[in-house]
């Protein structure tokens, strides 16, 4: 509160600050170091969701940041507190998203005499971040949270961290509020543009591929409106399928993990390569093998809000330094010759036929048709949340996103990511379906965020795939070691039981046709669930099982 002579202490002004920055939503696990914050935020509206562990917190800040465009925000304590949150910001660094954390730190008179949990976090997270800070002066606190706010989102969006020593918090400072901080867009120049219409409109196979983050809806639909124009095949990035309607005549589909080898043939064939917003990582880019490095082998066309990306690994024959938002707005206006038209009908039928139908599976739960069911029974604005493990496979492959931010998982492949962001999710939009499917490896990592699902009466549903193992590294394993098992199994807890533990609803599904009545009844108990879903362990990816794999590589070697 302001004192008569107009001050406040840093930690209030701090909290203003956020308001005026738009922020609503704060995750955090309480910490002795900001107490000074936690008591001003009792007198502000913020919605603080308090956590059960600081990478929960970091990965819900991180969620917030994927769905909205603006920094999820999260308060954690010095040294243990900020190690935990670590992999939220590895997250967001890997997946470009903006996210402004927090974290108490020892008192000034006390650093540097490694005091308690006393870390440097310039050099903790320097190699993580955009900008890791430290806040000494309260009177620069309107400054420094200005700037943590601008850098996290303009240019290439990432984390930022910022220290704050506790007994910097409690100091009195007389000073104004920044203004509130602006999404900065860049736009692309005209001569770029009609470089770019001249490219298309020579261009036989022309192909985009979205990926990358700063993009809307509107985005999305500006794209969908050009490609339509020009029948484009539009391909996704690994995670970033919700970046384009999945039943848009010109969606050609994901450029994952296990892509449909006629989307890797096309986009082998294309002579022109438009990839929009995306870093074509390692993922993407099929292990660094679809283009040459540094020169594509076809024309490339690179669209990066980052300018410093450009040019990082692909050499493009043309750069467009604009975020997604601002070059999809350009498009509209581009005109190109009404004769550049690509193979959109040809790549979308086949997206579809590789998606239809659920493959056979051994074993009496098929993943691929409980994703079929979902995606034909949730409404749609149902939002999916996943972490990292082979069972994502199916969702990639079988669900249809259709809508922008319906997807939220960590293209870093972290595990552990999906039931905090689901939290983070049904925080922000209570009226909107959340789902959240993970592995029974990937759900414990942080599966104790259920409780704050429970804690906040957040109805999510989390669809635990269980097959007893770390499938995705068994999978490795019986291809490079064959026959070798070692540190992949998982003995399992009842996660029915572990849902009724905390207060939710519970469910274990041993046959397909019993997870319709399993998730009518998740959704009727009107409380957080969990529904466990007995997966045969061969059932290793949509298309092979363990034994094939295994086979496969003791031939190879003439076992
Ligand atoms: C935080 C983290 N630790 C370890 C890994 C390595 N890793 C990738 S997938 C995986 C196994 C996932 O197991 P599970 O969640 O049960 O899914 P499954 O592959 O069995 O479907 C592991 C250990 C990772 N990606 N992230
Ligand atoms: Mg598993």
């Amino acid at each position: 509160m302001r004192g008569k002579d107009d001050t406040r202490t840093a930690a209030e002004v701090l909290v203003d600050q956020l308001r005026i920055h738009g922020v609503r939503h704060v995750f955090c696990v309480p910490g002795e170091s900001y107490l000074a914050v936690l008591d001003a935020f009792h007198d502000s509206d913020l919605a603080i969701t308090v956590c059960r562990q600081e990478g929960g917190a970091a990965m819900m800040a991180e969620a917030v940041g994927k769905a909205t465009g603006r920094p999820g925000v999260c308060f954690v304590t010095r040294g243990p507190g900020a190690t935990n949150a670590s992999p939220g910001i590895h997250i967001a660094r890997q997946d470009s998203t903006p996210l402004v954390m927090f974290v108490g730190q020892v008192a000034r008179d006390t650093r540097e005499r490694e005091a308690f949990q006393e870390l440097d976090y310039r050099a903790v997270f320097g190699s993580m971040t955009k900008w890791a800070t430290e806040v000494d002066d309260p009177a620069r606190m309107p400054e420094m949270v200005s700037r943590a706010f601008h850098v996290a989102t303009n240019g290439r969006p990432g984390p930022v961290v910022v220290s704050l020593p506790e007994d910097m918090l409690t100091e009195r400072v007389a000073v104004e509020d920044a203004p509130a901080f602006a999404v900065i867009e860049t736009s692309p120049g005209a001569a770029e543009m009609a470089k770019l219409a001249a490219l298309l409109a020579a261009a036989r196979s022309p192909m985009l591929i979205l990926g990358g983050s700063r993009w809307s809806q509107a985005a999305s639909d500006a794209v969908a409106r050009f490609a339509q124009k020009h029948a484009l095949p539009v391909a996704t990035t690994f995670r970033r399928l919700h970046l384009f309607d999945a039943l848009h005549p010109c969606y050609a589909g994901d450029l994952g993990i296990g892509p449909n080898p006629k989307l890797v043939e096309r986009i082998n064939a294309s002579d022109l390569i438009v990839l929009v917003g995306g870093r074509m990582g390692e993922l993407p880019s099929q292990s660094y093998t679809l283009f040459d490095i540094p020169r594509p082998q076809m024309t490339f066309v690179h669209v990066h809000p980052g300018a410093e990306e450009l040019g990082r690994v692909y050499s493009p024959h043309l750069a467009i330094n604009a975020t997604p938002a601002a070059f999809a707005a350009a498009l509209d206006a581009l005109t190109v010759t009404a004769s550049a038209q690509g193979q959109a009908a040809a790549a979308h039928a086949d997206y579809l036929a590789w998606t239809e139908i659920p493959t056979e599976q051994p074993g009496t739960v098929n993943l691929g048709a409980v994703m079929v069911w979902l995606r034909e029974n949730l409404p749609a604005d149902a939002i999916i949340c996943n972490g990292a493990g082979n069972y994502a496979a199916w969702i990639h492959r079988f669900f249809r996103f259709r809508h922008f931010a319906q997807h939220i998982a960590p293209t870093s492949g972290s595990m552990g990511y999906g039931v905090p962001a689901a939290v983070a999710m049904k925080r922000l939009y209570p009226e909107r379906p959340v789902v959240c499917v993970a592995g029974d490896g990937d759900f414990l990592m942080n599966g104790q965020e259920f409780a704050t699902a429970v804690q906040y009466g957040l109805p999510i549903i989390t669809i635990v795939a269980d097959n007893g193992l770390y499938g995705t590294i068994r999978m490795h394993q019986e291809r490079e070691y064959p026959g070798r098992v070692v540190g992949s199994e998982l003995r399992n807890p009842d996660f029915a039981a572990y849902a009724r533990a905390f207060g939710g609803f519970g469910a274990s599904v041993e046959r397909t046709a019993d997870f319709r009545a399993a998730f009518e009844g998740a959704l009727a108990s009107g409380w957080p669930a969990i529904i466990r879903l007995a997966i045969d362990p061969e059932a290793i990816t949509p298309v092979t099982t363990l034994a094939k794999i295994r086979a496969k590589s003791l031939a190879a070697r003439g076992e």
